[in-house]
């Protein structure tokens, strides 16, 4: 009966549209006639849900039947972005394919017969923007990847209901306003309330079963409050095969038990207000980006999530009937940074207490089960709890901990005895000062392995941060996996027309190099085809009008760009959470520094095109968001929409200078700008940004980078040539020197910056209140200019001017670079990444559909 009834994915054009029309009809109850751009996207939505929920299916059903090993991806942050679009990309029929089945263009078609355009119902999807920046977006594209390369794998994470804030410039300030992304529901979730996963928080452990009072023996946690986590599963499809893979999202929600007691007595407040809390358990996402705040809801957060997670898969795990010592062959857990380290002390806890295994039998089971990724050397981004808080909220992880700490430390005086310095570095407890658990070395002791996110980074987190750890356990449970990016929704989607040009003249029309981004390299040689230079600059035209329309949508109209000088105009883009280790500051000097020097020009009478001789026309485009908390990140974000309204509206300068910032940046606005680049800036002080993304994304969509020496860049340099990046600035091998030498030695400043801040305190830029940036100049004059500006302002200045000269005098030569750039920018395809983590950590085999 099962097999007579079988659900049928749809399978040509037709079958789409009837399945569009059954789904506007019942599950929206609206008919044809009635139904707008939103429910053309719903019942879009729903129709390609219906066929991955199919393939979904089938794909869990051929990982337990072969029983293989999975991977369980835990990240508190995926920036997932749009969905509809990117299963559209990912339909298994492509070019070249005539089977009929449909393909984007194919569902483009039907929408179109029925009175849609695509264009319009892709933009009635909200993105899911349940992260801050790189490292959501990096869990994003590896469970794209990990489905591509037919990983079995699921992602878990938290159902925000409020993801990252909405951002607004009032007056050129940020102001964050709530973005209830769920407003109109979802159709791209399944909310599983046939799963409900009690999660337990507070209380006490009680040892009266336990005749040794050991606290390595099994013991009973009795908790004090206890809410519910729901799973809500996302489909994640795979690009050419059948896999969809699964992103698990929980949300709280109150257990059943209403107090009825108080509701009875008429204490209507108090009765309900436990379950309020439980569900602003999962309301918000924190909104820090390489900051921690070391709130108790946080961490509230992340055992909930980590114990549903945990629960989940030691269920999976126990229907095998396998012994616990195979545990490690069946499941691979990857901690996306130190949130999930609990998940480590949840395991133990499982084994010891409920599955009452030795402890020492199961911390090895632990560590062959978790490895790590460290995405930060900033040591205001390493997660650490107060044992007080801690203690409280988890009293039985809490000795836990304690136990874990007490004989990896034994391990230390053992190697290396007496050593009691060594042995308070190491330990899993900061003993200055207020207690502390230092998460970052507990993730290190509970795993096999420990990754960095690109070569420099790896090797900086070797020698400074773990060194101890390094000299503990050997360099072998260190080691680098480069960042990547998913070519498909980086490229394909982002840029269709790009792609396009390229599949044409590599001669692939079924798109495989989206799989096998080494074939981009055919590309080369084109690189000098005046043809093919000629029709590349045209895409770039063509997404450069596309941006123009985005910043004038910005500017509530207002025209910023010249469309009729866009073609020789520099597009300078940085977009990428605020941040001033990232340097935003420096760029925005920079751009005032070059509107002084224009209008000294103008001063000494050059007209316009002799000024344009020496300062080509540019646009400087901003976006990113800042943490609402941090007072230097949102007054750098002020300094550039004030230096905007000045540059903007003075009319002598016209379009040879515009600057534009561009607000609520996120991924759909991230493939409007990053398609449209001449210019992108990755200028971090080095050795702070750890890898960096979007400097891949820019590139693959031929863009040139200037950048420090820091993070990805470097190995982005040895891919694509040096003579096809503009680099600059100390290497972060002199970072420290630098910075002490500012400490003690007053270093005069150079003369281009002293003249830019100098602009700066005169109120050029804010004549109510000169003293506005203050803070600005004050954080490089007399706060010994931490993140380097002075030191690199001039070199950052001279290879402007370089850039300047090498785009409107070179031009071929300019776009050439652009090719080569994206030619040799194949090692950064996530999917590598995703090889590299099966092999070399995870220890796990694709499981290709039949
Ligand atoms: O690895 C992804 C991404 C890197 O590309 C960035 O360079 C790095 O800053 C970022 N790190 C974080 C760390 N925050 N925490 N926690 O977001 O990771």
């Amino acid at each position: 009966l099962w097999n007579k009834h079988q659900v049928k994915k749809f399978e040509n054009p037709d079958q789409f549209e009837d399945r569009f029309i059954s789904h506007v009809e019942t599950n929206l109850g609206r008919s044809l006639y009635n139904c707008d751009d939103l429910a053309a996207y719903e019942a879009t939505s729903m129709a390609l849900r219906d066929n991955l929920t199919i393939d979904w299916n089938k794909t869990q059903q051929r990982i337990t039947a072969r029983d293989h090993k999975r991977v369980y991806y835990l990240s508190l942050e995926f920036l997932m972005g749009r969905a509809l679009d990117n299963a559209l990309i990912n339909l298994p029929s492509h070019k070249g394919d005539n089977s009929g089945t449909p393909s984007r263009d194919t569902v483009q078609q039907s929408l179109d017969d029925l009175g849609f355009k695509l264009e319009d119902v892709l933009q009635q999807e909200p993105d899911a923007a349940l992260g801050n920046g790189g490292l959501g977006r990096l869990a994003a594209c590896f469970v794209d990847s990990m489905a591509t390369e037919n990983i079995p794998a699921w992602g878990y994470g938290l159902h925000y209901q409020y993801g990252i804030f909405a951002q607004k410039i009032i007056n050129g300030y940020q102001v964050e306003t709530p973005e209830y992304w769920l407003m109109n529901g979802n159709p791209w979730e399944i909310e599983r309330n046939e799963i409900q996963v009690p999660v337990t928080f507070y209380g006490y452990v009680d040892r009266s079963n336990n005749p040794t009072s050991s606290t390595l023996s099994p013991a009973e946690w009795i908790g004090g409050e206890r809410v519910l986590a729901i799973p809500y599963d996302f489909p994640i499809p795979g690009f050419k095969t059948t896999t969809v893979n699964n992103l698990r999202l929980w949300q709280a929600r109150p257990t059943t038990e209403f107090d009825f007691a108080k509701f009875n007595s008429g204490d209507y407040k108090n009765s309900v207000a436990q379950q309020q809390r439980a569900e602003s358990l999962t309301a918000c996402l924190y909104p820090n980006d390489n900051f921690v705040q070391g709130k108790e809801l946080r961490l509230k957060q992340q055992y909930f999530w980590c114990a549903a997670s945990l629960h989940d898969i030691v269920r999976r795990f126990k229907k095998t009937n396998r012994p616990w010592t195979e545990f490690p062959d069946q499941v691979a857990i990857q901690l996306n940074d130190t949130h999930p380290t609990l998940a480590i002390v949840e395991l133990q806890r499982i084994l010891v207490d409920l599955e009452k295994l030795d402890w020492h039998d199961a911390f090895n089971i632990v560590q062959n089960t978790f490895s790590y990724t460290n995405h930060t050397v900033m040591q205001e981004a390493l997660e650490k709890w107060p044992i007080s808080l801690f203690g409280r909220l988890l009293p039985r992880h809490l000795e836990i901990i304690y136990d874990i700490n007490w004989f990896f430390l034994q391990e230390v005086e053992k190697k290396f005895p007496k050593d009691v310095d060594l042995l308070k570095r190491i330990s899993l407890i900061e003993e200055n000062g207020d207690r502390q658990i230092r998460m970052a070395f507990l993730a290190i002791v509970g795993s096999h392995k420990v990754n960095g996110v690109a070569e420099l980074h790896s090797e900086l987190i070797k020698t400074t941060i773990f060194k101890d750890f390094v000299k503990f356990y050997g360099p072998s449970k260190f080691t680098n996996v480069t960042n990547g990016i998913t070519p498909r929704r980086w490229l394909k989607q982002a840029n269709p027309k790009l792609a396009a040009l390229i599949s044409e003249y590599i001669q692939d029309p079924n798109d495989d190099y989206l799989l096998d981004t080494s074939k981009l390299t055919k590309l080369t040689q084109f690189a000098d085809n005046k043809e093919f230079q000629d029709k590349w600059n045209k895409v770039k035209l063509e997404n450069k009008l596309k941006l123009a329309d985005l910043i004038q949508k910005c500017y509530d109209g207002q025209d910023i760009i010249n469309r009729e000088h866009i073609g020789e105009t520099l597009f300078d883009i940085q977009v990428k959470r605020i941040h001033e280790y990232k340097r935003q500051q420096m760029n925005i000097f920079g751009v005032i520094y070059r509107y002084l020097a224009m209008k000294e020009l103008f001063k000494q009478g050059l007209t316009k095109e002799q000024v344009a001789k020496k300062f080509p026309p540019k646009v400087s485009i901003f976006g990113g968001k800042s943490a609402p908390g941090y007072y230097m990140a949102k007054l750098i974000i002020k300094l550039i929409n004030s230096v905007a309204d000045v540059v903007n509206n003075d009319p002598q300068i016209g379009y040879l200078l515009k600057v534009a910032f561009i607000p609520d940046y996120n991924v759909s606005k991230a493939e409007i700008i990053i398609p449209a680049s001449d210019l992108n800036e990755q200028i971090s002080t080095a050795g702070t940004e750890a890898s960096g993304t979007s400097n891949m994304k820019f590139v693959m969509n031929g863009g040139l980078i200037i950048g420090t020496v820091d993070g990805a860049n470097v190995e982005i340099t040895r891919e694509i040539g040096e003579d096809n990046i503009f680099l600059f600035g100390n290497l972060s091998e002199n970072v420290e020197e630098l910075r002490y030498n500012h400490q003690y030695h007053q270093k005069p400043i150079p003369k281009e910056l002293e003249m830019t801040l100098r602009s700066l305190e005169s109120g050029m830029f804010s004549p109510e209140n000169p003293n506005e940036f203050k803070p600005l100049w004050d954080a490089i004059e007399h706060h010994g200019d931490y993140y380097l500006v002075s030191d690199d302002f001039e070199s950052y200045l001279a290879t402007q001017e370089l850039v300047d000269q090498v785009y409107h005098n070179e031009q071929s030569e300019w776009i050439k670079k652009s090719i080569l750039g994206v030619a040799n920018i194949g090692f950064f395809s996530s999917d590598r990444c995703i090889q590299e983590y099966a092999d070399t950590i995870w220890n796990v085999e694709a499981l290709k559909p039949e």
